[in-house]
């Protein structure tokens, strides 16, 4: 492919990684809990949509939608194929920091504004991408927009994906202007991939206790979600002998230790995050108690051993107290190894240009990198998260660490794109 130069775009001076993160900032984050909801489909993941095809047409780049609504930028001649993708996402789980997805994003298009100011000769395609609905904050499954396109989620399983309300996974395209018809596997697009690099703010504390701004990433831990409908006896709170109950409550709570207790067992995580009751009266004993259960682990068997266990207490509670236990795995997502050449370059590409050693580091956290290793060569950069804290509002990474992440995307955009 002849080279393309990085220079062109209409904006002689594309926004600062400080503005594009000001203009971003805003968009979809709660008044009151400072966090953020971004949710797949809603108006507010509609405004990150419009800030993203922004950035990308005031730089020149072509901006496409992919059959499952995710966003390219496109430098270059896609079809020319080899292309070099880096993006990351901007939805977010309730009430989520500023930086888990979105830092991802900003940087991708500073990176770009870096490499052009450096007069940067690209001589592969370079793509920007917004995956969608990667939290799966509101249809339940992660990476839903990353699934369709690398074939990992059918059609027909992603039109059963239904919200708290009732509504469709493609309803909620149709009315936020999407042709849900549309969705599918595409691996044409895929097969243009010559390597895909994601930037993501680190959910954990080894940068910050190894003192690095940046690492790479050697592994996602495997990971799921399950959920866990409890049936007991709707009845009166006041009137009910404690005898004559069957509380769901109860099981589903000494299912929660449970889940800590297994864990601890296996050096795993799992978490016990969402819950919905019906019918939810402060005076009535529970019909249904539905917990979702998050658990990771370093490796398929501890994770294996600690969701068999968590089940298995949880229906010998529910046994115990006459309590019906249906239990649905609604998410997976396999141990993820990324690719050993592509992050050994970036070892390297790092490494020569900055002498410095960059760590190397796994993650419990998923990605839509883990997702799309499976279809071509990826890897991913993190950026220290000096409280290691993530999907929270008080998730932060110091602006000078932001910026050294701008900086190694750049020199590996420039390494793999720029030979
Ligand atoms: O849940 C995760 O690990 C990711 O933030 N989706
Ligand atoms: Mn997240
Ligand atoms: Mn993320």
């Amino acid at each position: 492919m002849p080279p393309v130069s990085g220079r062109g775009g209409t904006g002689a001076h594309p926004p600062s990684f400080q503005q594009m993160w000001r203009d971003l900032r805003p968009l979809g984050r709660n008044p009151e809990s400072k966090g953020y909801r971004r949710y797949a489909w809603t108006a507010a993941d509609a405004e990150c949509r419009q800030w993203f095809k922004d950035q990308a047409e005031s730089r020149g780049l072509t901006h496409e939608l992919d059959r499952n609504g995710n966003q390219w930028a496109w430098l270059g001649d896609p079809t020319a194929g080899d292309a070099v993708v880096t993006g990351s996402h901007l939805d977010s789980v309730p009430d989520g920091g500023a930086f888990d997805g979105p830092l991802g994003v900003v940087s991708a298009f500073a990176a770009l504004d870096e490499l052009r100011a450096r007069g940067a000769e690209f001589t592969r395609p370079l793509a920007l991408t917004n995956f969608g609905d990667e939290e799966g904050a509101r249809f339940g499954l992660a990476c839903v927009g990353s699934r369709l396109t690398a074939g990992q989620l059918t059609r027909e399983a992603a039109y059963r994906l239904t919200d708290a309300d009732g509504t469709t996974l493609p309803e909620a395209m149709e009315r936020a202007g999407y042709d849900p018809a549309a969705i599918g596997p595409d691996p044409e697009r895929l097969a243009r991939i010559g390597a895909f690099v994601e930037l993501h703010v680190e959910q954990g504390r080894a940068l910050d206790l190894s003192g690095d701004p940046v690492g790479i990433a050697s592994a996602i831990w495997p990971h799921g979600r399950w959920r866990y409908d409890f049936r007991g006896e709707a009845n009166h709170a006041g009137t009910t002998r404690l005898v004559d109950r069957r509380d769901p409550m109860l099981s589903y709570a000494e299912t929660v230790l449970a889940a800590r207790r297994e864990a601890e067992l296996a050096g795993a995580v799992a978490t016990f995050g969402k819950i919905a009751v019906e019918p939810n009266g402060v005076n009535a004993i529970p019909s249904l108690v539905r917990g979702w259960l998050d658990a990771r682990a370093a490796d398929q068997s501890a994770l294996d051993t600690v969701t068999a266990g968590i089940e298995k207490a949880a229906r010998e509670y529910a046994d115990r107290h006459g309590i019906d236990l249906d239990v649905v795995r609604e998410s997976f997502t396999p141990v993820v190894e990324f690719e050993h050449a592509l992050r050994d370059e970036l070892g390297a590409i790092l490494g020569t240009d900055r002498q410095l050693s960059v760590p190397v580091l796994g993650t419990g956290a998923g990605h839509d990198a883990g997702i799309l290793s499976a279809s071509v060569p990826t890897a991913m950069l993190f950026v220290r998260n000096p409280t290691g804290v993530s999907h929270s509002p008080a998730e932060f990474a110091a602006e000078d660490d932001c910026v050294a992440g701008v900086a190694a995307l750049a020199d590996v955009l420039e390494g793999l794109a720029c030979r």
